[in-house]
């Protein structure tokens, strides 16, 4: 007998279409966001952000994705067109790349998106020419596994014009967020983006309900909206700062749904992975025993791009030396020959050769580690070639001379920039 919760939600996801703001500059990221968009940024062994959203509407059965990029989206398109193109055109399946086009002839001043609601404005006809009932917008740089089918049904039931994602976050951390109030019954009734004195929930002074950023607009209600703040003089076109506080005060229906896990009960993995700190946390974070993020789940896969590559190789040198990783992620392709490795992830395809000890560090990419190298505490970008004997994250005054960056949190982020190399492709 077939369920009629999901024959619903089937409909209700069927009638959606997601749109992923993937343009913002992410520049806390530093080095890791100097050629490349934060959703394009590498994560987890062999995933990239923006895997995670696509993944969540792809498994969510949402199939219908416009993807809006503007900064350094070359990385970002590439993975997209070579990783993301098994939908199906003639089912109605799609993700499409929509870059700034400036097609809308009221804007033909604006050089870019202007802010996130400006992107989606600037797609209108598009999005119109698709008639969605619903428009899911996400953004391109969270790491987290949701079924916005249960979001989506959320929004329905509660008869509500928009609905937002919220999670409890730490007073002392709620600056960066959108903060908002709710009434017994899930209602908002106040937001306000990134208050320098946000407002925490009764009863508990030290917690705030943020957004996430994760809207869900009834199509017609949010044309409606954006034409009002398209022709709002000072406005600087963005969900968080402009729209959602202006809907809210004009009396609508915005109601709040918690992002709960459905198995635990509590409130579920969410990371924006947003300083070279947070990155580095966050991957590590993923070799624990029970990881926070569990990507061996296969009820919720991820989805990516992935070359084919070979196992990961851990040999003896030619002096008999073994190779090894502990407590540790190893991607395929990668080889350890002779070589430590302890409590770090190692993406595709990186090497590390004889006499070498790696500990707590997240080596990207095709990454070459020299003989008698140690590295600790590091972040090392995409095509790094470490030459033979040097010393990262030992010495954070010398790691600063030779021009790496060194976190407050004490990581060294090293990039093919800053050891001034070529990129081989
Ligand atoms: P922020 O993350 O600070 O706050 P923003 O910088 O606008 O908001 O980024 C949201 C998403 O949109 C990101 O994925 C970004 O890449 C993308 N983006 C930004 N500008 C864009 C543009 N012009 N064109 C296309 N894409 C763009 C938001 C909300 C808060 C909420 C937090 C949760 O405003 O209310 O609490 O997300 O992280
Ligand atoms: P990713 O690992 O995201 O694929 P890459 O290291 O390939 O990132 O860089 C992203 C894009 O930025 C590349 O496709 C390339 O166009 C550009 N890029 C990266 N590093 C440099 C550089 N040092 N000089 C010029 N362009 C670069």
């Amino acid at each position: 007998m077939p369920d009629p919760k999901s024959f619903y939600q089937h409909r209700l996801v069927n009638n959606t279409l997601a749109l992923i703001l993937a343009g913002g500059r992410g520049s806390r990221l530093m080095h890791l966001t100097s050629w490349r968009a934060k959703p394009a940024v590498h994560f987890g062994g062999k995933f990239r952000i923006i895997d995670f959203p696509l993944s969540n509407c792809m498994n969510s059965g949402i199939r219908k994705i416009g993807v809006l990029t503007q900064y350094k989206a070359h990385s970002l398109i590439l993975h997209i067109q070579k990783g993301w193109g098994f939908l199906r055109g003639e089912f109605g399946e799609f993700i499409e790349l929509w870059p700034a086009q400036q097609r809308i002839e009221r804007n033909r001043d604006a050089a870019w998106y202007a802010g996130t609601a400006d992107a989606v404005y600037q797609n209108v006809d598009i999005i119109r020419n698709h008639k969605p009932e619903y428009v899911l917008i996400l953004a391109g740089d969270h790491v987290y596994k949701m079924d916005y089918g249960t979001m989506i049904a959320h929004h329905v039931e509660s008869a509500a014009d928009v609905t937002i994602a919220c999670i409890e976050v730490e007073r002392e951390r709620a600056r960066e967020f959108g903060i908002v109030a709710v009434d017994d019954n899930g209602r908002i009734t106040d937001f306000h983006e990134k208050p320098s004195d946000p407002r925490t929930i009764p009863g508990r002074p030290d917690t705030c309900l943020a957004s996430m950023g994760i809207y869900i607009f009834n199509c017609d209600f949010l044309f409606e909206q954006l034409f009002k703040d398209a022709d709002t003089p000072r406005s600087s076109h963005d969900f968080g700062k402009n729209i959602i506080p202006s809907i809210i005060a004009s009396g609508y229906r915005v109601h709040a749904f918690p992002f709960i896990d459905p198995t635990s009960g509590v409130q579920a993995y969410w990371r924006d992975v947003g300083t070279v700190d947070a990155f580095w946390e966050a991957n590590l974070e993923l070799i624990g025993v029970t990881p926070p993020l569990n990507l061996y789940d296969q009820t919720w896969s991820i989805w990516t791009y992935q070359v084919q590559l070979p196992p990961a190789k851990f040999v003896f040198d030619d002096e008999d030396r073994r190779g090894m990783a502990v407590d540790s992620m190893v991607s395929g392709g990668c080889i350890i020959s002779g070589a430590v490795v302890r409590h770090s992830l190692l993406f595709s395809s990186v090497r590390v050769n004889s006499y070498s000890y790696v500990q707590d560090s997240v080596i990207l990419p095709d990454v070459e580690i020299g003989r008698n190298c140690e590295i600790r505490n590091a972040v090392i970008d995409r095509f790094c070639q470490i030459d033979e004997g040097m010393q990262i994250g030992v010495d954070p005054v010398a790691d600063r001379e030779r021009g790496f960056h060194v976190t407050a949190g004490g990581v060294t982020l090293v990039t093919p920039d800053m050891l001034g190399q070529q990129i081989n492709f």
